[in-house]
Order: C-alpha cells, then sequence, then structure tokens
C-alpha cells in the first residue's frame, strides 16, 4: 500500500497516528507537498478528484481518500485494538464524538485559519476575512462542549483511546495554526490534550 501524505497537514496525520495506535506498519509514503500545489496536478486528480491528501492506493491499485474511509478499511483488516468501538453502543458514540469533533470543531478551526492566514491566500480564493471572524466563536464554542464531556472521561468516550480523540487531538493541535488559545476555564480539555501529546503516537 501507498499513502500519499502531506507531511504536517492535520487529515494525512490522523492515518499515520492511526496506524501508530493500531501499531501496524506504516504504507509506503509518497510526500506531496501541499505549497507547492503538488496535490493539484492531473495526476494526483486521478487519485483523487477533491484534491486533497491523504489518498491510499491499496496494492490492487484502488485509491482510498476520506481520512475517516481509510482508518475504517485499516481497522477491518487490523481490528485490534479496535479504535472505532465494539458494540453497538461503542460505535456509536465513539461516531457521535468524532463526527462533532470533526465537523464541528475541526471544520471551524479550519475556516478561521484558510480565511484568515496570509500563508493560505493561494489556496484559499477568494480568501474572506470575515468568514474567519464568523467561525471563531464556532469553534470555542466546541472547545467549550469537548471541555464538559472531558470532564466527566480520561479520553472523549470514556476509558479507552478511541479515533474520536485522534480527530478531536488534532483539531486541538491546529489552535495554534488558527490562533486561538485554549480558554483558559477549560482545563479538562488542557488535562487530555497533554495526555494525548504524550502518546508516542502523536510525533508520527
Ligand atoms: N475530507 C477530507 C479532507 C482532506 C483535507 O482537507 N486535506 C487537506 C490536508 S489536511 C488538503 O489536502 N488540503 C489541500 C487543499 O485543500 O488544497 C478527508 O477527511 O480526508
Amino acid at each position: 500500500m501507498k499513502l500519499y501524505d502531506g507531511g504536517r497537514a492535520p487529515n494525512p496525520r490522523r492515518v499515520r497516528i492511526f496506524c501508530a495506535e493500531k501499531n501496524i506498519p506504516l504504507p509506503d509514503i509518497i510526500p506531496i507537498d501541499l505549497n507547492k500545489g503538488e496535490h493539484k496536478s492531473l495526476d494526483f486528480g486521478a487519485l483523487n478528484p477533491a484534491l486533497q491528501v491523504p489518498v491510499l492506493v491499496l496494492d490492487d491499485g484502488t485509491p482510498l481518500s476520506e481520512t475517516m474511509a481509510i482508518c475504517r478499511y485499516l481497522e477491518a483488516l487490523y481490528p485490534q485494538p479496535p479504535l472505532f468501538g465494539a458494540g453497538a453502543k461503542d460505535v456509536a458514540i465513539i461516531e457521535m464524538w468524532n463526527r462533532r469533533s470533526e465537523l464541528g470543531l475541526y471544520t471551524a478551526l479550519q475556516h478561521v485559519f484558510r480565511h484568515s492566514h496570509p500563508g493560505m491566500a493561494e489556496l484559499e480564493k477568494p480568501q474572506l476575512p470575515d468568514w474567519a471572524e464568523a467561525n471563531r466563536p464556532r469553534a470555542i464554542r466546541q472547545l467549550h462542549i469537548l471541555n464538559e464531556q472531558l470532564a466527566q472521561h480520561r479520553f472523549l468516550t470514556g476509558d479507552a483511546f478511541t479515533v474520536a480523540d485522534i480527530t478531536a487531538g488534532i483539531a486541538t493541535d491546529f489552535l495554534k495554526v488558527a490562533r486561538i488559545a485554549i480558554p483558559e476555564d477549560c482545563t479538562h480539555l488542557m488535562r487530555w490534550h497533554a495526555e494525548l501529546r504524550a502518546r508516542p503516537s502523536w510525533s508520527a
């Protein structure tokens, strides 16, 4: 298998952390330089018409894009430990927090970053600073939602680390580039984020 990777970009990182948590070998890495626009080529478009990384190319040549589709494929191949949960209730709760983290927090942060950072002007056309500002309070609200959940659990969905922690943790890392600080009263979020950053997988 080959992984078209994007270095520090959040979504390819989710796949690498997922592999590390499962202790499975990383696929062969093909680096894609997003700053140089390498993902905008015709060849890359044949792998993923959305022109985004990550893309996992299977041994039979099938290209798989969408981070969660890739992680679900790897989970099916390597079920242990079950990062998408085991049993109907667990699976649904993990899915719920994974989607909240991705569609709520990460998406809002991405809009803040992409529509406000001068370095993104080339990739994000048109760049709309008002849209960045509209998303800033949305992202902060999501941080408080996560904080309340983490007041009750070690990890986002309970005692076990799951894919929802990967998504929410990557989004929390992304606060830095979006130039948003974790609100001072989100102490549970800070405690959990420090714990994630100390995991060996987090440097993947
Ligand atoms: N929904 C996609 C999003 C992938 C994505 O946003 N990838 C970013 C890197 S983190 C990318 O390729 N950005 C380049 C661009 O949009 O031009 C997924 O979950 O994989």
